[in-house]
């Protein structure tokens, strides 16, 4: 029951994270600080999204909640209750969200940059189905002190210093790399600590599902049609929530495949790239597993904007590359 650094099963994050300090990472703690401020916000949030059902029935008392502040959506309040926790954690100099067009600045002395979906899966929000919150960690280039660039926000997924997920569901979890493997943590709701569950967590190779939303199907290149007509054609098992860390959690857990083509519609597919494909990718990677645009490893696509969207593929190695055959084939 003991993984590699010999830390038992029921080892909390905060020790989890002290002891690999300790031992060989990060020798300033900054980053220890920072992944404890992220686990902290992610603690808010799921207290939010579990009493999100009532939110309507607080709302019906006045707009307004006790600070005074208009009810707002759940995304909204995620975002809010991420970057207050970033900033009072005082560790990250910026932070590009998917809730805020520019960047957030915070505190220039320092040296991260997070990129951050505070909750993504917004169509499960209001449906009581898993949501997630997604996170990529960077370190500047630029000297600290000064203003944060561009260029700093701009790095490709492969200059990612450590990256994660929360995910909301039947429990919560975090789970993370600082690129020497793969860790999940369960949330013990009496004791409000994260528990390490899951050490060392690995992708199988090969798997029997696919998700992709196939009412979109008319919309896809053919290289993706036949993909799922291949796909159906092995038997596989079709599982699809909507929500990107549910359905990349559960393959990595049980072997499958993760695909967000471009479509008529998302030309350049739906899902982006620095908040919400480098992160799953960086995971993907160190647990074995793979990700790529179709004929690009995602981690090596060199972002040109905040908000960027691309084709996405990630699971099981051998089921991945299956997808970048048949995308090959039609190019
Ligand atoms: P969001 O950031 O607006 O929540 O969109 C991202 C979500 C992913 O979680 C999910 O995999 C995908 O959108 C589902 O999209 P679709 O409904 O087009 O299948
Ligand atoms: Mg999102």
């Amino acid at each position: 029951n003991k993984n590699s650094l010999g830390l038992p099963i029921g080892t909390t994050l905060d020790r989890f994270i002290k002891k690999k300090q300790d031992e060989f990472e990060f020798a300033t703690g900054e980053l220890s600080q920072l992944l404890r401020d992220i686990a902290l916000a992610g603690k808010i949030i799921n207290r939010e999204v579990n009493k999100s059902g009532l939110l309507d029935i607080t709302g019906a008392y006045g707009s307004k909640n006790v600070q005074g502040e208009d009810q707002q959506k759940l995304d909204v309040i995620a975002n809010i209750r991420f970057i207050r926790a970033l900033r009072n954690g005082g560790q990250v100099c910026a932070v590009v969200s998917e809730e805020d067009e520019e960047i957030v600045h915070l505190n220039p002395h320092c040296r991260y940059i997070v990129a951050i979906d505070p909750l993504d899966g917004s169509s499960n929000i209001d449906v009581n189905v898993s949501i997630g919150t997604i996170f990529s960690i960077y370190r500047r280039t630029s000297p600290i002190g000064g203003p944060v660039t561009e260029k700093d926000i701009l790095q490709p997924g492969t200059e990612q210093v450590a990256a994660g997920y929360i995910l909301y569901g039947s429990s919560t979890m975090l789970v993370y790399t600082t690129g020497h493997g793969v860790n999940g943590f369960t949330l013990e709701p009496s004791l409000g600590e994260f528990v390490l569950s899951h050490t060392n967590m690995t992708c199988p190779e090969d798997g029997e599902i696919y998700s992709i939303n196939e009412g979109s199907f008319h919309q896809f290149d053919k290289s993706i049609q036949d993909y799922t007509n291949w796909c159906k054609d092995q038997g596989m098992t079709a599982r699809y929530i909507g929500s990107l860390v549910a359905d990349y959690h559960r393959n990595m857990l049980k072997g499958g495949v993760y695909l967000y083509p471009n479509t008529k519609k998302a030309r350049e597919g739906k899902l982006r790239l620095l908040y919400e494909c480098n992160a799953l990718a960086f995971i993907a990677e160190q647990a074995g597993g793979m990700a790529t645009n179709g004929s690009k490893r995602i981690l090596e696509i060199a972002p040109t904007t905040f908000h960027q969207r691309t084709p996405f593929y990630i699971g099981s190695k051998n089921m991945v590359e299956k997808v970048v055959e048949f995308v090959a084939e039609k190019a």
